[in-house]
């Protein structure tokens, strides 16, 4: 049984009969193939332990490897000097929703630290974090990872997208007397009708009004938003290929009908997260960027040292929301400014940031823009080669978007390659760069994670559409946009975390000033987020 966590390491210890300490399983974690390393020990063990200790584990990995791999040493650096809180951010209404408060990282300290990085190698102590690992889970659902069918013919595209009208529509169709596209052209003018469909089309009319084109498995219709009516204000949120209902009453000769309400599948205002049933903290980033100029080594080597200190001790959990590395051939001209330019050696110098990170961490990754999988999303995870570079601490990888539910929270990992589209259709106030959760908002709001096709975001067709947010997760996280950003929507975290890379020449061009070095930390049992800064 492959071994893929510290829980794991347990449970196989306890069904051979031993308790360890956890510094032992930690070790065990960390090293470079967890599984022998762990029947090596087992079969060294003096006779009648009962508990396999740090020692047992270290003669081992001595044995093997005389250099000393023991990974992950604490530093005796203090941890950031000004951690930030945020404040309440518990209001329901999006509109309302702060960013940061304290800490905010629109305000970045002007004089970034200059350690040195702290060198790995050596046996300095780690300091005992206090968790009972016996009490962790962690599931994982919707990993399309292997699952992948489509072949990107017409009729996959055709099949995803009545999938997702299906679903999606299911969530609507209970709410209202609706009928089929088809249907609604041959009622008599001047009827109430209502439909639930994609939006096919957005146009303005020569007198400023909107026509919505919505189309189901029938056909399509054309509705009419007038300009002055309170619903206009909603169509500049509109998003092609979003599925919603349309409530109105039909013209004279049925051919169009004048919207009287718009609605979408949306997440209920009285929805109640779960939370965990003990304090208990997750580490939520993404955007490494490794093998960049720009990757912030420094800033990194912060955060991987914090984790191990007291104030870390509650955290148990790291999510990676993709971009583990920059890549190669992304962006135009981006060769410019790599650092590492083979793919593979980039995860190789990822893997070696991974292991500073405590070994005892449960880590769970999916890949982005940068990464070495296809483009078109849903994005499977890491393949093998990849999979077995990336091994320290035994990384659940799962594809992007999937669920991850830890001590009952569930949580949705997305990069969040659509936030720049979101950010770019809808108007300022509604979705911009500073407030990236606002745009996270949005696509709860309309349940699915890409609703436009053809833009920035690719999609590849599979049998079913893997990016409908289908349940309601307790947190939503993202990343991509290199801003951070929380607040809370209908009283779901929504959290986009920043990244590790300094501003690149792409970005300084537009003007986008990431927020670099930054740790948002959530605690699971109250769903409270604290950012630590490294940068
Ligand atoms: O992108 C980080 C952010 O910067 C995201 O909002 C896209 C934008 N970005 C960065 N580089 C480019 C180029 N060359 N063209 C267009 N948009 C860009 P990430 O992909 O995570 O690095
Ligand atoms: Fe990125
Ligand atoms: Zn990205």
């Amino acid at each position: 049984m492959p071994l893929e966590g510290p829980a794991r390491i347990v449970s196989e210890l306890t069904t051979r009969g031993y308790n360890a300490e956890r510094e032992a399983v930690t070790l065990i974690a960390a090293a470079e193939r967890p599984q022998p390393t762990l029947e090596q020990v087992v079969e060294q063990l003096p006779e009648r332990t009962l508990v396999v200790r740090t020692e047992h584990v270290r003669a081992v990995l001595e044995e093997s490897t005389p250099a000393s791999s023991e990974s992950s040493p604490v530093s005796s650096e203090s941890p950031p000097s000004n951690p930030s809180r945020d404040g309440d951010d518990s209001t329901d209404r999006p509109q309302n929703n702060p960013s940061v408060s304290t800490g905010d990282p629109s305000q970045p300290s002007p004089t970034p630290r200059t350690d040195p990085p702290v060198e790995t190698e050596g046996s300095v102590d780690h300091i005992e974090r206090s968790s009972d690992i016996s009490r962790r889970s962690l599931e994982i659902a919707n990993d399309m990872t292997g699952e992948s069918t489509g072949t990107g013919e017409y009729k996959d595209f055709v099949a995803v997208f009545r999938d997702r009208l299906e679903r999606l529509g299911s969530k609507l169709r209970g709410r209202f007397n609706h009928r089929p596209a088809s249907a609604i052209q041959s009622m008599p003018g001047g009827s109430e009708a209502a439909m639930v469909g994609l939006v096919n089309d957005i146009r303005s009319t020569a007198s400023g009004h909107w026509l919505i084109e919505l189309e189901d498995a029938t056909g399509t219709f054309p509705w009419l938003v007038m300009k002055d009516r309170e619903y206009a204000d909603l169509v500049e949120e509109l998003l092609c290929d979003e599925v919603l209902a349309m409530e109105g009453t039909l013209a004279d000769d049925s051919g169009i009908a004048f919207v009287d309400s718009m609605s979408f599948p949306d997440v209920p205002r009285t929805y109640e997260p779960s939370t965990a049933d003990r304090h208990v903290q997750a580490a939520l980033i993404s955007d490494v960027h490794v093998g960049s100029q720009e990757f912030m080594a420094d800033a990194w080597n912060r955060f991987a040292d914090w984790l191990h200190t007291e104030e870390a001790q509650h955290v148990e959990y790291l999510l990676l929301a993709g971009d583990m590395v920059e890549g190669v051939g992304v962006y135009p001209d981006q060769d410019e400014e790599l650092d590492i330019v083979d793919i593979y050696d980039q995860y190789e110098a990822f893997n070696e940031c991974l292991k500073r990170v405590p070994g005892d961490l449960d880590i769970v990754m999916i890949p982005g823009n940068h990464d070495a999988v296809r483009l078109a999303e849903p994005q499977p995870g890491f393949d093998e080669r990849l999979r077995n570079i990336m091994s320290a601490h035994d990384p659940r990888i799962v594809s992007n978007p999937s669920t991850v539910t830890l001590e009952g929270v569930s949580v949705l990992m997305y990069h969040g390659v659509s936030l720049d589209e979101v950010i770019a259709e809808l108007p300022e106030e509604k979705a911009n760069y500073d407030e990236p959760h606002k745009a996270m908002y949005h696509l709860l709001k309309k349940r699915h994670v890409a609703p436009q096709f053809g833009g920035h975001t690719r999609l590849a067709p599979e049998k079913e559409d893997y990016l409908i947010i289908e349940d309601v997760p307790d947190i939503f996280h993202t990343g991509h946009v290199h801003k951070l950003g929380f607040g809370k929507y209908h009283n779901v975290l929504a959290i986009n975390s920043g990244c590790w890379q300094a501003q690149t020449d792409f970005q300084k061009s537009v003007n986008i000033d990431p927020d670099a070095g930054y740790a948002p930390i959530v605690d699971l049992d109250t769903l409270d987020v604290t950012v630590q800064k490294f940068s």
